[in-house]
């Protein structure tokens, strides 16, 4: 995770130079209306945010060959609340343009799954058509989380704050964040328990949409979660390993 974000510094830094934040302000989407997950999925019975994920640390190649509007199609199809989408190139071998493409082919709620450590790559993610923002607490300080929050609503963006553990979750609890994600498996080590949810959903104020990430792998884990208030279910490799991503989402 630590050399995650020092590769993301240099390419943010590297962008900044290339490309002026002005620049993204004059594209189409960054005036238009956003989507909000957060209310979808408080309204959801089911509550997945299915991901578009090619490969990861943790498991290498998960799927190189599913296209991406394929993808957004088949997961809007499903019924799915939202789309996760991987902006990270090195890491994950996504894009900006999976983003734009989904966003060109469905009308889902778009998340934009991203490490995120400067205010640019909000704007960023209004101008290429995301819905909300992913916040991982164990990367930022308590400042940022708030400045970048904050920044994100006033753009209407939704805010998805991520934690693993209780002090995480006690740095970051704000009102500046729409639904606060636990995620399952531990960046640092790959290890991943849906324990952790169970044990930090008590802790998650009622405000918050509660969102269990990582490691779900079937309708029972989802069912398990419910009870402990968890309305969001971030899915990504239990469908993208399949032939058929939006498919696989339908059951
Ligand atoms: C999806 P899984 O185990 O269903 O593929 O997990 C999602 O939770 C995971 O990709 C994720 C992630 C992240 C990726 C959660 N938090 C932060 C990159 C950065």
């Amino acid at each position: 995770l630590d050399k995650i974000v020092i590769d993301k510094r240099k390419e943010v830094n590297l962008k900044k130079e290339l490309i002026p934040i002005k620049a993204y302000e004059q594209l189409p989407y960054f005036g238009m209306k956003t989507r909000s997950l957060s209310k979808k999925l408080r309204a959801s019975q089911t509550g997945i945010i299915a991901e578009f994920k090619r490969k990861s640390p943790s498991k290498s190649i998960i799927n190189d060959t599913a296209l991406v509007e394929d993808v957004a199609i088949g997961y809007e199809n499903a019924g799915v609340c939202g789309m996760s989408i991987l902006t990270d190139e090195i890491y994950f071998g996504g894009s900006m343009d999976d983003l734009m493409i989904a966003r060109e082919n469905c009308e889902l709620p778009l998340l934009r799954k991203e490490f995120i450590i400067d205010e640019y790559q909000i704007i960023e993610a209004k101008a290429i058509g995301a819905d909300a923002i992913l916040l991982i607490a164990a990367i930022l300080t308590k400042a940022e989380i708030k400045q970048f929050s904050e920044l994100a609503k006033s753009l209407n963006l939704d805010v998805l704050l991520e934690v693993h553990n209780e002090d995480e979750l006690h740095k970051s609890i704000m009102p500046s964040l729409d639904m606060l994600g636990v995620n399952n498996r531990n960046l640092k080590t790959f290890e991943v328990s849906l324990d952790i949810s169970k044990q930090l959903s008590a802790l998650i104020p009622n405000d918050f949409v509660k969102v269990s990430e990582s490691g779900i792998s079937s309708v029972d884990a989802i069912k398990e979660l419910q009870p402990y208030g968890y309305k969001g279910f971030l899915i990504g490799e239990n469908f993208m390993k399949t032939g058929n991503p939006g498919a696989s989402a339908t059951q």
